[in-house]
């Protein structure tokens, strides 16, 4: 039998003529009983009171600002059922923050719940209720990212709701970095223009490239290869090349000096898992390579590098780069890869940093090698090819120290491409 109650704000403590600091209901709510109603504030506690009945708020006798006493009426609630005067509360008043556990519908009379406070990364105090820390944890929103717009900083409902808005619209989405949309802006004010729509793949690799951006924290570690003697020997083999057709270029030496880095850094040979808990090393060597084509970049993978020979290498590299400009990669060629390479030592300058191909935890950026003079301890100095690398980490995966014994290590293999076979 529905039956309208008044819900008069129960024993709280010391306090008398206590402020209410945040109003939680308004007429026509329906709450569960122990859903927080008011938010109160004394010079050394916050309390959230909860409700004894569920129901549907017809009145509110209070508003923010007021002060309070134990027994003053709070709302009156239009409850579904007969339920009685709430029973006395069983439980010690030290633990009264289980009640936000417990069941929904259950009438009794509840304790207030202390409000939790916590200190945000700049060690501020970050204010808020326990039903706003619950809303916010749901919907997994970190709270020192909020700002609060009720007194003394604290952060209401709205604030969280806003926060959430914001993050979304702006694309920052899994991220959590709100940032402010770009703005729409009509050039054709200031010249003559054109627009042209961006093809399929540039959409696609956008979307990717801004995601691993915005998701990965990145370290780009700079280094250099002595490829005199990496170059000697691809010249040496330059007429067996031709003989069996293939272009041996030194891309494919750097993919075998890859491997036996990975091999010997086993972390770099990995994915993060989404949850950023736990990595998957791979025992595999799938290793991607950039290519360019004339709708943009695509990166297919290049299986088992560990098991293939210079020549075969070559051969697949330039017929995977073949059809990838023809456009014709299905998405398993694109799919299964450990690390991958991007190399523009055949257009042009020399260090750059590459964007992690994430779910990937490294990528190396190879630029064109060029004639340089190579000093040695006495001062003395010959001529040598030097090749730019720069590798790009996800710093959660790779500390500083590991990326650059990783690029020394790959440097000292390129530099003696006899190292792979150790
Ligand atoms: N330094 C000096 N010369 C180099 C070199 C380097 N690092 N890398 C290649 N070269 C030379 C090659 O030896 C070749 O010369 P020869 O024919 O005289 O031997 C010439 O440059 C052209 O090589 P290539 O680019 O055709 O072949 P590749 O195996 O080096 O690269 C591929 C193949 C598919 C990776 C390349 O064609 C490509 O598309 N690169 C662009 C990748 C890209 O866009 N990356 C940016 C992505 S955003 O991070």
């Amino acid at each position: 039998m529905a039956g309208i109650k008044t819900i008069n704000l129960p024993d709280v403590g010391d306090f008398d003529g206590i402020e209410i600091i945040e109003v939680l209901i308004a007429p026509g709510d329906e709450i569960q009983a122990e859903d927080s109603i008011i938010v109160l504030e004394s010079d050394k506690a916050t309390m959230e009171i909860p409700s004894p009945y569920a129901g549907t708020i017809k009145t509110l006798m209070v508003n923010v600002g007021d002060r309070t006493s134990e027994g003053a009426a709070i709302a009156t609630i239009e409850t579904a059922d007969s339920a009685t005067e709430p029973p006395e509360v069983e439980r010690p008043p030290e633990i009264v923050q289980e009640v936000e556990d417990s069941q929904p519908g259950k009438s009794r009379k509840p304790p207030p719940k202390p409000a939790v406070e916590s200190v945000d990364r700049s060690g501020n105090l970050i204010h808020a209720s326990p039903s706003i820390r619950r809303y916010a944890r749901e919907l997994g929103v970190d709270l020192d990212r909020v700002i609060g717009s009720g007194a003394k900083g604290r952060i209401l409902k709205e604030n969280v709701k806003a926060f959430i808005k914001t993050t979304l619209s702006s694309g920052g989405g899994g991220s959590g970095i709100p940032i402010s949309a770009m703005p729409e802006i009509d050039f054709s004010k200031f010249g003559e223009i054109e627009a042209i729509e961006l093809n399929r793949i540039k959409k696609i690799s956008g979307a990717h490239l801004h995601r691993s951006w915005v998701s990965v924290p990145h370290v780009t570690q700079f280094d250099e290869a002595d490829i005199t003697d990496l170059e000697a020997f691809r010249k040496s083999l330059a007429k067996e090349s031709e003989q069996r057709g293939v272009r041996l270029t030194p891309l494919v030496f750097l993919m075998k000096a890859v491997v036996a880095a990975l091999k010997t850094f086993p972390e770099v040979n990995a994915s993060l898992e989404s949850s950023g808990e736990r990595l998957v090393l791979k025992k595999y060597f799938n290793i991607g390579v950039a290519v360019d084509t004339p709708n943009g970049l695509v990166v297919p993978v290049i299986r088992e590098v560990d098991q293939k020979g210079l020549f075969d290498l070559a051969e697949e590299l330039s017929a995977t780069a073949g059809r990838a400009r023809e456009g014709k990669l299905a998405p398993a060629d694109m799919q299964g890869g450990c690390f991958s390479i991007s190399s523009l030592g055949g257009i042009g300058g020399s260090h750059f940093t590459p964007i992690v191909n994430a779910p990937e935890v490294a990528i190396l950026g190879v630029g064109k090698a060029k004639m340089q003079p190579v000093y040695q301890d006495d001062g003395s100095f010959s001529a040598g090819l030097i090749l730019p690398l720069a590798l790009s980490y996800d710093h959660r995966v790779i500390d500083g120290a590991q990326g650059a014994r990783f690029t020394s290590f790959l440097s000292r293999v390129i530099t003696d491409i006899r190292r792979v076979l150790i």
